[in-house]
């Protein structure tokens, strides 16, 4: 059932470009932890040719150029793309499942959302056609006023790998509808996904430089694209301390950034609800995708009076949990991404349980399991709020449990992060769901489900969690800057 790795080369200028140092990182399969094959390596040398690259695309002849390009040819490539994803679902989701660990059902769920996306953004493109010259009104008649919306320029999209080609395409797709070209950076440690994009992206005849795929190392590759002086914007989702960096080396030059960074989410279940739903739901929004979301709701804040059945049944539900191969047939659970992911997650646990806390499930390796980065999910109890495991993202399948009794103490608890990314409240009280939606402090809210996501509707944190939204027409703002154009009008002289 397996497929082989394709060996591929760094995606520069519409070509296949060996890194100029010629260095490669290894592809370590997280099932079975052996070496399946290898990316290239990029470096500052090839961020410069990428980057040339994607300058002379944007501007490349007057009138044949990407960034004046109509919208709806914009959108023919962005359907094209949309189309040859579909076309290779199958066999990207296998890539996708081998390169992450993710089960096979849900790799292929992504590919259709890959697909979505890019047909989504197409007709946002070809919107941008009928949108152009939006005028203002000026409360002077001798003057009249419109506002262009046109191409950021060219963007640095820099992706995690939690969801690799899904998360590459959630930037690639508006950047290039907006007009942008791009430099996209995967992680280094899933790229498999993004290069096979490079491959569509040639298949489709996308103009050369348009879109250039580096993979390679975060301090080789990521940091010099970051801070590179002809970049205009940098689009990044990771952790915060990249997040971080990334901003500092924005801010020397002044460069519009937008930052999708890490989460610590809560789910607050009150005592109104069907349990067994609830249980679901808060199984869902923290073990899928083994807990590597950024939105993932890991602190599960439960009302005192169900707590006792909420959690057997938890406990039931997870027992029924397959783990394996993400490949075999009914997988729900893989391992995670790495051995480094893996090390740090069973870190967590070991901390939570000498600090005090109790590991109501799981918090190991699985019996069955004697190869691969495998954690069973992990559900954590008599937790306090100092505790490490209450404060920082695991990026696991590990849950944290605090009860309540009070619809304030609720939403205090809820609110007691510096992240604010997701946020979910489980009642049949719609007028409560109401009150918690506005005193939660996160950029996303779901009322009675956790993590459903649909490239219509804006995505993004506040606090530590970041800035700027992607997805919707919001996704499409971020790589548009807005031109004021006022012309006076009248025969009077000013
Ligand atoms: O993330 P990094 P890592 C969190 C999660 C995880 C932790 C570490 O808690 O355990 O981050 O994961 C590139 N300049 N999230 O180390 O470093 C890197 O190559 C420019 C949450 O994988 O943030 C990769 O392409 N780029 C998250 C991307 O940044 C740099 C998803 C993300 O890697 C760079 C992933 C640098 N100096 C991890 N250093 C989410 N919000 O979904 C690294 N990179």
């Amino acid at each position: 059932m397996a497929i082989p790795i394709p060996s591929r080369q760094l995606f520069i200028d519409g070509e296949w470009k060996e890194p100029v140092l010629k260095k490669r990182i290894p592809i370590v399969n997280p099932t079975t932890e052996l070496i399946t094959g290898d990316i290239p390596a990029a470096t500052a040398e090839d961020v410069e040719l990428a980057v040339a690259a994607a300058r002379r695309a944007l501007v490349r002849n007057k009138g044949s150029d990407w960034a004046s390009a109509s919208g709806s040819v914009r959108a023919k490539y962005l359907r094209a793309i949309a189309a040859k994803v579909t076309e290779r679902k199958s066999e990207l989701a296998k890539l996708e499942a081998l390169d992450c660990g993710k089960p096979l059902d849900e790799a292929a769920w992504d590919m259709d959302d890959v697909a979505g996306c890019f047909e989504y953004y197409a007709d946002l493109a070809e919107g941008l056609d009928a949108k152009q010259k939006a005028p203002v009104s000026l409360p002077m008649e001798s003057f009249k006023s419109y506002v262009l919306k046109e191409p950021i320029g060219v963007v640095a999209l820099i992706t995690p790998w939690n969801y690799p080609l899904l998360m590459a395409t959630w930037k690639v797709a508006p950047a290039l509808a907006a007009g942008c070209t791009a430099i996209l950076k995967p992680s280094e440690l899933s790229s498999v996904t993004c290069l096979e994009l490079a491959d569509i992206c040639k298949e489709v005849g996308l103009p050369s430089g348009v879109l250039n795929i580096l993979t390679g190392l975060g301090p080789e590759a990521g940091a010099p694209l970051a801070a590179h002086p002809q970049i205009d914007k940098i689009a990044f989702t990771g952790s915060s301390a990249t997040g971080s960096k990334i901003m500092t080396a924005a801010a020397q030059l002044v460069k519009p950034v937008s930052l999708e960074l890490g989460g610590k989410s809560p789910i607050v279940v009150f005592e109104d609800v069907d349990i067994d739903k609830a249980v679901e739901w808060a199984i869902f929004g923290c073990f899928w995708t083994n807990g590597q979301i950024c939105s993932a709701t890991s602190r599960l804040i439960l009302h005192e009076s169900i707590a006792a059945e909420f959690l057997s049944k938890m406990v039931k539900w997870i027992k029924n949990i397959k783990i394996s191969d993400p490949l075999e047939e009914g997988c729900r659970l893989g391992p995670v991404v790495s051995e480094g992911q893996y090390e740090k997650i069973l870190k967590f646990i070991s901390t939570a349980k000498s600090e005090g806390a109790t590991i109501l499930t799981g918090g190991c390796r699985p019996a069955h399991l004697k190869k691969g980065f495998f954690v069973e999910p992990t559900v954590i109890t008599d937790v306090n709020t100092s505790m490490q495991i209450w404060r920082e993202e695991v990026f696991g399948p590990v849950l944290c449990v605090k009860t309540f009794s009070t619809e304030e103490e609720a939403i205090d608890l809820a609110n007691d992060t510096h992240y604010g990314l997701g946020s979910a409240v489980i009642s049949n009280n719609l007028e409560r769901c109401e009150r918690i939606t506005k005193a939660f402090q996160a950029g996303i809210v779901w009322i009675n489900c956790s993590q459903p996501c649909f490239c219509q509707a804006p995505w993004g944190g506040s606090k530590r969690s970041g800035f700027g939204r992607e997805l919707g027409e919001w996704g499409l703002d971020n790589y548009l800057s807005v031109k004021q154009v006022t012309q006076y009008i009248s025969d009077e002289p000013w």
